[in-house]
């Protein structure tokens, strides 16, 4: 027997002790310290975390002791204390040895296919917490107790709830594929994985199989695709149950559940998110109004909820000449395209479509085409020019371009000139502008990057 501080008797006693007996056996008589343990098991029939048969399930079950299965205790010295339940219903331990020790509860099924929950002193679901579960001849549910002279006791439940989310289209069709729905209970959130079989329909597992949920608030949070919001969340078995918004979930509360080992759904409607905002469209190319050997034309677009379409056009003197576009999705695209075109002035104009036919402000830009190669040619006058037909001692060429020269150069060394419709480039002997005696190699450049070659001898 422990020895009880609350009784007189025993005080006076162990004072008796404590004058008559050698201190060694007072030491052991103390280490000998003991209390008792005892635990409550119930099935949380009507799931509210609580043990209390006034309530009824809707499925007509109400909360019931279960002595079905054995209790043990592994004390502060490692003895293992195996127990039934008394005729009460009640699992007591007694003569357990003061100090830290382990109650381990069994499931009813190997693996396991319920939760175990510590209920102690709770007064609603938000206060139970969930046994771990250990392997000790079986799966067990365990739970640390200190055990003390006063004596303990323990409430623990069992429940074997499961929670499914059913994540539809408005036209009720399956939204399959959906990478972020979570199943919540105690405070706890489960990522939940599609099952194959059933397209759209969303359940978190665990090892041993599905996540069994704490009874109390069960909950579900969906991050939609792009494009799409919940329109509507409900719940139920075989019947509806209230459903309350809170911080971006939803959540029914597990006492609405017709037994404690059901399977209630929630179901979750998507829908396009309303189209509010036309969409935009931005030149990215080109910068500037050239001159350009081809038009490389980039137009970016945005949209709050989707596009479709992007579109470049290609006007000269307000007529179409060139229409290019893109088809596109998504919240922001882009449209490329390469256009070659007779040289002239010419207009792009350009914008973007969204899914609901929304088309953004359209813009003009105005630029140049030049495709034609400059010109090179041989300044005759002595002054300019000794030589003849490509083999000279001195020579001068005067350029012109109507996109403008750009510059020069002579076997590859650039000479860069003043931007004009008209240039030269004068007196080229061996030394000059990267000249050599013998074969020399003179490129012109308009402005728009193209070119013309000339060959030519020096002596
Ligand atoms: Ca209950
Ligand atoms: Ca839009
Ligand atoms: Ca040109
Ligand atoms: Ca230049």
């Amino acid at each position: 027997m422990g020895i009880r501080k609350t009784t007189g008797w025993a005080a006076a006693g162990l004072a008796a002790v404590m004058i008559a007996a050698p201190l060694p056996a007072l030491a052991e008589d103390a280490d000998a310290a003991t209390g008792t343990l005892t635990v409550t098991r119930f099935d949380d029939r009507y799931a509210d975390g609580l043990y209390d048969t006034t309530k009824t399930a809707p499925g007509g079950d109400v909360d019931r002791l279960n002595t079905s299965h054995a209790a043990q205790l592994i004390d502060v010295n490692g003895t293992r204390h195996y127990l039934s339940a008394d005729e009460d219903g009640l699992y007591r331990f007694t003569d357990v040895p003061v100090g830290p020790a382990k109650l381990y509860l069994g499931y009813p099924n190997n693996p396991p296919g319920e939760v175990l929950f510590d209920a102690t002193g709770a007064t609603d679901a938000t206060q139970i917490t969930r046994l771990a579960t250990a392997e000790y001849f079986g799966p067990q549910g365990v739970l640390d107790i200190t055990i003390d002279e006063d004596g303990e006791e323990r409430l623990i439940g069992m429940s074997a709830l499961r929670l499914v989310a059913d994540v539809v289209n408005a036209d009720g069709t399956p939204t399959a594929g959906l990478a972020t729905v979570e199943l919540g209970s105690g405070d706890d959130w489960y990522p939940a994985t599609e099952y194959s079989f059933q397209p759209g329909t969303y359940e978190a597992f665990q090892p041993s199989g599905y996540v069994r949920h704490l009874p109390g608030e069960l909950g579900v949070r969906v991050t939609p695709p792009a494009g799409f919001q919940v329109a509507e969340v409900t719940a139920g078995d075989v019947n509806a149950f209230t459903v309350t918004e809170r911080d971006g979930a939803y959540w029914f509360s597990s006492t609405q559940v017709l037994n404690y080992f059901w399977n209630p759904a929630f179901t979750v409607t998507l829908e396009p998110v309303p189209d509010k905002h036309k969409p935009t469209a931005t030149l990215v190319s080109p910068t500037t109004a050239g001159p350009f050997r081809a038009l490389s034309v980039q137009v970016d677009a945005t949209d709050d909820t989707g596009l479709t379409r992007i579109v470049a056009n290609i006007y000269k003197d307000g007529t179409l000449v060139k229409s290019t576009q893109s088809a596109v999705s998504g919240t922001s695209a882009s449209h490329t395209a390469t256009v070659t075109l007779p040289d002239g002035d010419y207009t792009v104009k350009y914008n973007s479509q969204d899914a609901t036919g929304k088309i953004s402000k359209t813009t003009s830009f105005a630029f140049t085409i030049d495709a034609t190669a400059p010109k090179a040619t041989v300044k005759s006058g002595e002054k300019f020019t000794l030589g003849a037909d490509g083999v000279y001692d001195l020579v001068s060429f005067k350029l012109s371009d109507a996109g403008k020269i750009d510059k020069v150069s002579i076997n590859g060394k650039v000479k860069d000139l003043t931007n004009n419709a008209w240039s030269d480039v004068n007196f080229i002997k061996p030394g000059t502008f990267g000249a050599v005696e013998g074969t020399n190699t003179l490129v012109v450049y308009d402005v728009a990057g193209n070119t013309q070659t000339t060959t030519f001898t020096l002596n």
